[in-house]
């Protein structure tokens, strides 16, 4: 009897998988294409076997239907022969997720995350949201393997989360949704009916909060967090109680890439599922074709590089008022570069004036991160950083995209997260 009842419960899990999505969507209209083409292409070129490889990347290039096929190979192949002890947890998750894009079977780095996740602790209630963006993406990795042996750890997850009291982080937030509404898709109606009370009643929660960042453009948190909002208000199975216009907000995405402000290759991987009107809950769902990409014939848009041949004069300052930290400084200089620069010119011009003003950078899925002024470094144990500043407010791209204007005051703060 018993194993009659464990039978029927586990064809339960199978079929709710297949449960009805609820899904809103709009997509690019045909005239706009080439642009998204564009950035795509662009996006595909970074692949290089020279630079790290990106797993967001893969997944994006998947679900828009790949150009490239060489790269997507490489890439592929790539991802497949790392080794997870090199990786971290959010790393693993996402290459797992590439390789299912690809067809590929990620073997045990499967089980080398599920063991992780079993471990995990979950972030006190006053930790930062973005705690929560590793694990959220380690749970929608693991859900769409096996959403069953996922639910201790997703149950753990969602309750933390519920319980967490910190700013809401819409990137994160936007994660978090997608690996919960895996998780309540493939829950069964009636067996697991108080799984998906909690699941819905988080979702309903975090749903509202992205809601309440959407702006009155059309932009969700800022440009940066919108691909992945849109993805998560695309398939959540409880709505916000104020409506989304999505068209709205793929108009000022799309005048945003007009700006270039997609250029960075992982900035791309993040929006082009959204403008494809794909989302991460669709790559268990792909069929891999050999015949796929056959490349478009990429209108050459003439998009003008801001260059100026006057020089313009950035006030730099570097602080550290951290406790604990030896060195405690706040040191300003007045820098001039070429019009146009990007800020790792204003930082590379202050380090050549004084040798106070040395910096390092490490490579990231993102591009260079500095990760140490006047010897003081970043440090993920003590959750501490560097952040730019613009007269005050944090600047939403890193030193090697952001372009400074004249007279602009920009900040380097030794801080914690
Ligand atoms: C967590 C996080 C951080 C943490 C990372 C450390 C940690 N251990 O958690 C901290 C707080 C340090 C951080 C810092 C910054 N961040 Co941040 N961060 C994120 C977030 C929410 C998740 C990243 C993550 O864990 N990914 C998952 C793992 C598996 O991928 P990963 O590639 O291994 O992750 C690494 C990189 O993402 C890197 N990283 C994180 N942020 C940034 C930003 C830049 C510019 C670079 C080059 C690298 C980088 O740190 C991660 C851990 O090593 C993303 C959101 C997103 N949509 O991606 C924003 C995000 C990547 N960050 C962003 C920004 C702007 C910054 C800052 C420039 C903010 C500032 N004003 O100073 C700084 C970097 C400054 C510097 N020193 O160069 C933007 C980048 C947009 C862009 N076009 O460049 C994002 C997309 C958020 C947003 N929507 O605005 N960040």
């Amino acid at each position: 009897m018993a194993w009659l009842a464990l039978l029927l419960l586990s064809q339960l899990w199978a079929l709710a998988g297949t449960s009805a999505r609820v899904r809103s969507s709009c997509s690019v209209p045909s005239g706009e294409q080439p642009w998204v083409d564009n950035i795509q292409v662009l996006m595909e070129d970074s692949v290089m076997p020279s630079t790290l490889p990106n797993p967001s990347v893969l997944i994006a290039m998947n679900l828009a239907g790949p150009y490239n096929l060489e790269a997507q190979e490489d890439l592929t192949n790539e991802l497949e022969s790392s080794d997870t002890a090199d990786l971290t947890t959010g790393q693993v998750a996402l290459t797992i997720m590439a390789l299912n894009s690809s067809c590929r079977n990620p073997g045990s780095k499967v089980s080398d995350l599920q063991r992780e996740m079993e471990s995990w602790s979950p972030p006190a209630p006053r930790e930062e949201a973005t705690a929560f963006y590793s694990p959220g993406l380690a749970i929608l990795a693991l859900c769409q393997k096996n959403s069953e042996a996922t639910l201790p750890i997703a149950t753990i997850f969602a309750k933390a989360l519920l319980a967490n009291t910190s700013p809401f982080h819409v990137g994160t937030g936007a994660v978090a949704t997608l690996a919960l509404t895996c998780m309540y898709n493939k829950t069964p109606v009636g067996s697991g009916d108080s799984y998906r009370n909690l699941f819905s009643q988080v979702l309903k929660r975090i749903v509202e909060n992205i809601s309440m960042r959407i702006k009155d453009n059309g932009i969700i948190g800022n440009i940066y967090s919108t691909g992945l909002a849109m993805q998560a208000l695309s398939v959540t199975p409880v709505q916000p109680a104020k409506k989304w216009d999505c068209e709205q907000t793929m108009t000022i995405v799309l005048d945003e890439i007009k700006q270039r402000k997609f250029q960075n290759p992982m900035s791309i991987a993040q929006i082009l599922p959204s403008l494809k009107g794909k989302t991460y809950l669709d790559v268990p769902h792909m069929t891999c074709r050999g015949d796929q990409g056959v490349a478009p014939t990429v209108p050459t848009y003439p998009i003008p590089v801001p260059t100026s041949a006057s020089n313009i004069t950035v006030v730099y300052t570097i602080n550290n008022q951290l406790r604990g930290v030896d060195l405690l400084f706040n040191v300003t200089t007045e820098v001039s570069v070429n019009g146009g620069s990007v800020l790792l010119v204003v930082l590379e011009e202050a380090q050549r004036k004084s040798p106070v003003f040395k910096f390092e950078t490490r490579m990231t899925s993102w591009g260079l991160m500095v990760s140490s002024i006047n010897n003081i470094y970043e440090n993920a144990n003590h959750k501490t950083y560097w952040q730019f500043l613009s007269d005050g407010t944090p600047l939403s791209e890193g030193v090697a995209e952001y372009v400074p204007f004249n007279h602009e005051h920009i900040t380097a703060n030794f801080t914690q997260y």
